[in-house]
């Protein structure tokens, strides 16, 4: 039987566990990146793990997310990260030089390698052939030390293109299309891998947008091929001697295959609050919009503003609009400043925001009360924008740019009937490199690491009881997404401050959760969160597992819970538990006290475990997927006295 791409890295990486169906495999890790959101508790790990330098092939420490600068924390935060960088062998890339997963895809990124980041939309580069993964700064740290990163061995969907993309349509539609089919739901454990002869049709930027945004599908990564396309865009980045072939043999199997025709897909829109929830533009077209954004890792690269600008050259945004847009990195900024794109972007109205997250993580350019946002970027949850009330679509640039002429969401094929043809593209031969905002590690001599008062040390979690006792804390629905747990935002700044951020913890749902916790906490009484379907989905911020650790909760008993943040459960002490009968979720309420009487010796010996609802005088089963090592994680009260114990 042939070899699909995964499996093809995977048998080069692989150094732990076996490529068998639901088995846990390790994986030796080429490249890491963090971002100063994640990477401040991440290399405060590194540090506490003590290692000297370290060992991957290339780790860069971006800083993009927390760029805003309201107060000191943001800025003394980047020294120390610069510090760290200097410190232990790390690239560091100066906030203004752009969002780590575009800078990342132009100028790091190699097919055939593996990438871990502290950060979900990891998977961008995928779009150039790399095995690239969202995780916890705590795994990411372990990888930088040399340690192997741990997934399920996936279950590869193969995505078939056919075709080529009418005029108006673009990536982002074929992702949010990849969503309407396999929601945001029900895909852990799963990788998309890309194939078909439309694929040549997609550049590397086009399918980055999509390997981006695979992610909100939950899926562990997605792949394109390295073809003839990819080299182009490696010799356009001056890249061309890492170019490496990458693709499936023709008998390669897979668990499931789509088809996507791509002269049939129409422009899409995730509405709000949630990016599975897809329907077409022209189903809602007609909306109102108050406020538009392009930019964001998903949607920000020099065609994605090109075609923007030529879109809006000669218009002017619509009067009942507000216009941004955020380059994705400082080679978009300085290309489109070159072609003149930027120049009739700000005759067209448009605010220029930094080249970094900003609007999309809610940190700066929040919409108005009741707000429609039209947005390019990925993510639409509930307050996700700073404003609860805000409704946000997510949407191709087409579309958005579409929709800063007319005021309302329109169907960008619409244009036309305005006169407005569709622009083509092309990207240049070479883009504009200039590496002049990394600093590498060979350039000076290594600083003393910095801390500012705002950066306090990582707490630790204890070993697991033999007991597991306490208040069921908060209940809560189907699709909680890490912003629900622990917005960003505005509370973004207290990353590096455990105690101070905890405060927050699920601000949007319950704000007297941190306040009851922490009176409830003691040695051995526990808190306890129950929660639907999809626990955890979206960001990678081990803060949403972190902060509730610190607010002693020791279980979470979901329907199910997303990957990322099962690890990062996992790598707090935080026991990821899954009901076993969905029924008995409807028979718990808030404030139940349940109690785990046997957890050590059921854990040990894989039987379910038994939880009695004190209560309610109930007794139900749960049941939990955890490999030896993950069981001798928890046991230990986390990844960071694990690994610890082993040095
Ligand atoms: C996001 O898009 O939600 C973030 C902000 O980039 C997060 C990381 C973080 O919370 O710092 C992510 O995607 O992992
Ligand atoms: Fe930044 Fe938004 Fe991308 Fe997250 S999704 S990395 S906040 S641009």
């Amino acid at each position: 039987m042939g070899e699909n791409i995964f499996d093809k890295i995977i048998e080069k990486h692989i150094i732990d566990g076996r490529m068998e169906n639901l088995g846990e495999i390790g994986l030796k890790i080429d490249q890491t990146l963090t971002q100063d959101a994640t990477g401040t508790m991440a290399y405060l790990q590194f540090e506490t793990l003590g290692f000297s330098e370290v060992k991957t092939e290339l780790s860069v420490s971006y800083v993009d997310h927390n760029t805003i600068q309201v107060g000191f924390e943001n800025f003394d935060d980047h020294k120390y990260l610069k510090s760290v960088a200097s410190k232990y062998g790390i690239i560091y890339s100066r906030a203004g030089n752009g969002i780590c997963h575009q800078v990342h895809l132009e100028r790091f990124a190699r097919p055939g390698k593996t990438l871990l980041g502290s950060d979900s939309h990891t998977p961008t580069a995928g779009g150039i052939g790399s095995m690239a993964m969202g995780a916890g700064g705590l795994d990411v740290a372990v990888a930088m030390g040399g340690g192997p990163f741990y997934i399920t061995y996936p279950k590869v969907i193969k995505v078939n293109l056919k075709g080529k993309l009418k005029p108006w349509v673009s990536a982002k539609d074929i992702v949010l299309k990849v969503l309407e089919i396999l929601t945001t739901k029900g895909n852990v454990g799963c990788a998309l891998e890309y194939g078909g002869e439309g694929v040549r049709n997609l550049t590397v930027p086009e399918r980055a947008t999509i390997t981006n945004m695979g992610a909100e599908t939950g899926v562990t990564t997605s792949i394109f091929p390295s073809d003839e396309v990819t080299k182009e865009f490696m010799i356009a980045e001056g890249r061309e001697d890492q170019w490496v072939e990458l693709k499936a043999d023709p008998d390669a199997e897979y668990e499931r295959e789509i088809e996507i025709d791509l002269s049939e897909l129409e422009p899409m829109v995730a509405c709000p609050h949630n990016p599975g929830n897809v329907k077409k533009v022209k189903n809602v077209e007609g909306i109102k919009v108050d406020q538009v954004v392009i930019g964001s890792c998903t949607n920000s690269s020099f065609r994605d503003l090109s075609i923007v600008a030529e879109i809006l050259k000669g218009k002017i945004t619509h009067k009942a609009i507000e216009f941004g847009i955020a380059p994705g990195s400082r080679q978009v900024l300085e290309m489109i400043a070159k072609s003149g794109a930027l120049e009739s972007l700000v005759k067209s109205g448009a605010r220029i925001l930094e080249s970094a997250c900003g609007f999309c993580i809610g940190n700066s350019f929040a919409p108005g009360t009741n707000s429609v946002s039209l947005r390019t970027s990925n993510r639409n949850f509930l307050g996700r924008s700073g404003t609860k009330s805000a409704q946000l679509f997510l949407v191709s640039p087409e579309t958005a740019a579409a929709s800063v002429i007319t005021g309302k969401i329109t169907d960008p094929r619409d244009l036309e009937s305005m006169g407005i043809k569709y622009p083509e593209i092309k990207l240049p031969k070479k883009f504009f490199i200039d590496d002049s905002m990394f600093i590498f590690p060979s350039q000076g001599k290594k600083e003393e690491i910095f801390r500012g008062p705002n950066i306090k040390s990582a707490p630790k979690n204890t070993p697991l009881p033999s007991v597991i006792k306490g208040e069921v804390m908060l209940k809560v629905g189907d699709l909680i997404t890490t912003d629900h747990i622990m917005p960003a935002g505005a509370r973004l700044k207290y990353r590096s401050n455990v105690p101070k951020y905890a405060e927050f913890v699920f601000e949007n749902v319950d704000s007297t959760f941190p306040e009851r916790c922490l009176a409830n906490k003691q040695e051995d009484i526990h808190n306890i969160i129950v929660a639907g379907l999809s626990y955890g989905q979206g960001s990678s911020r081990e803060h949403a597992a972190l902060c509730p650790m610190y607010l002693g909760v020791k279980a979470v008993i979901a329907k199910s819970i997303e990957r990322i943040h099962h690890a990062n459960l996992l790598n707090f002490g935080i026991l990821p538990l899954v009901f076993k009968n969905e029924e008995d979720y409807n028979e718990i309420e808030q404030g139940d006290t349940l109690e785990m009487p046997n957890i050590i010796e059921e854990l040990k010996a894989g039987k379910d475990i038994t939880v009695k609802n004190l209560t309610k005088n109930r007794e139900f089963t749960i049941k939990y997927a955890l490999s030896t090592r993950q069981k001798d994680v928890i046991l230990s009260g986390g990844l960071l006295p694990y690994t610890a114990k082993r040095r």
